[in-house]
């Protein structure tokens, strides 16, 4: 007990040093689970992802094909807007910038902004900056296995920032929807779940933007 709280507190140490870790933050050696509602059941039969919107032509993908596309691995420090943070995390699924890559998205010229969707109606926001860098992925694996179903099982979008390259893009978890199904393009921005309840649309982790 005494010694990992000491491992918690020099570990927390090193971060701030190191300038990874934000202002109002501290460190989690744990992974709590965080989320409004209950955790959603899966079907791989009638799951699938879709992409609509500001794109040439929508696109909707069964569980195998979206697991034929091809993989991404990133490692990311995330940012809790409720003030803890986890570092070296490691993920692993499919990026955006795949799905274009692939021609499986074709972006109209207007295409500014993503709204994720998840299952029960869960939305959040970032612009199209955010979810083309490294700093967003659509994961289906955490730390090596299959994220648990209180993570976003089986697909979650995970966003964070990137160990030592401090970015734009680096906001607070919640801008990450689990269980997701689907990205909607947009040209104009649409706030999403928590971002109407008054938290801060562009959440930057550095500038404290938590709250509206
Ligand atoms: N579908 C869905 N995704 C969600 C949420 C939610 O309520 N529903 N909550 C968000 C919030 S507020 C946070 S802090 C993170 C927490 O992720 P974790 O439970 O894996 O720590 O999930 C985000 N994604
Ligand atoms: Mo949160």
């Amino acid at each position: 007990m005494f010694n990992s709280i000491m491992r918690r507190q020099e570990e927390e140490k090193r971060m701030l040093e190191e300038k990874r870790l934000p202002p109002g933050q501290a460190l989690t050696q744990k992974f709590p689970v965080l989320h409004y509602g209950p955790v959603p059941g899966f079907n791989p039969v009638t799951w699938n992802f879709r992409a609509w919107g500001r794109v040439e032509k929508p696109l909707s993908l069964t569980w195998d094909e979206f697991n034929q596309l091809p993989r991404t691995r990133v490692k990311m420090d995330l940012h809790c807007v409720t003030r803890w943070s986890k570092f070296d995390t490691l993920w692993e699924g499919v990026s955006v910038r795949t799905l274009l890559e692939a021609g499986l998205v074709k972006l109209l010229p207007d295409a500014r902004f993503i709204l994720q969707h998840a299952e029960y109606g869960y939305t959040t926001n970032i612009p199209l900056e955010v979810a083309l860098s490294e700093n967003f992925l659509m994961a289906t694996h955490f730390d090596g296995e299959v994220i648990s179903p209180d993570h976003g099982y089986p697909l979650r979008g995970v966003v964070g920032a990137i160990p030592g390259h401090k970015s734009s893009a680096d906001v607070y978890l919640w801008k990450g929807a689990k269980w997701l199904r689907g990205l909607e393009f947009l040209s104009q921005d649409k706030a999403g779940f928590w971002e109407q309840a008054g938290y801060s649309n562009t959440a930057d982790i550095w500038k404290e933007e938590r709250f509206a």
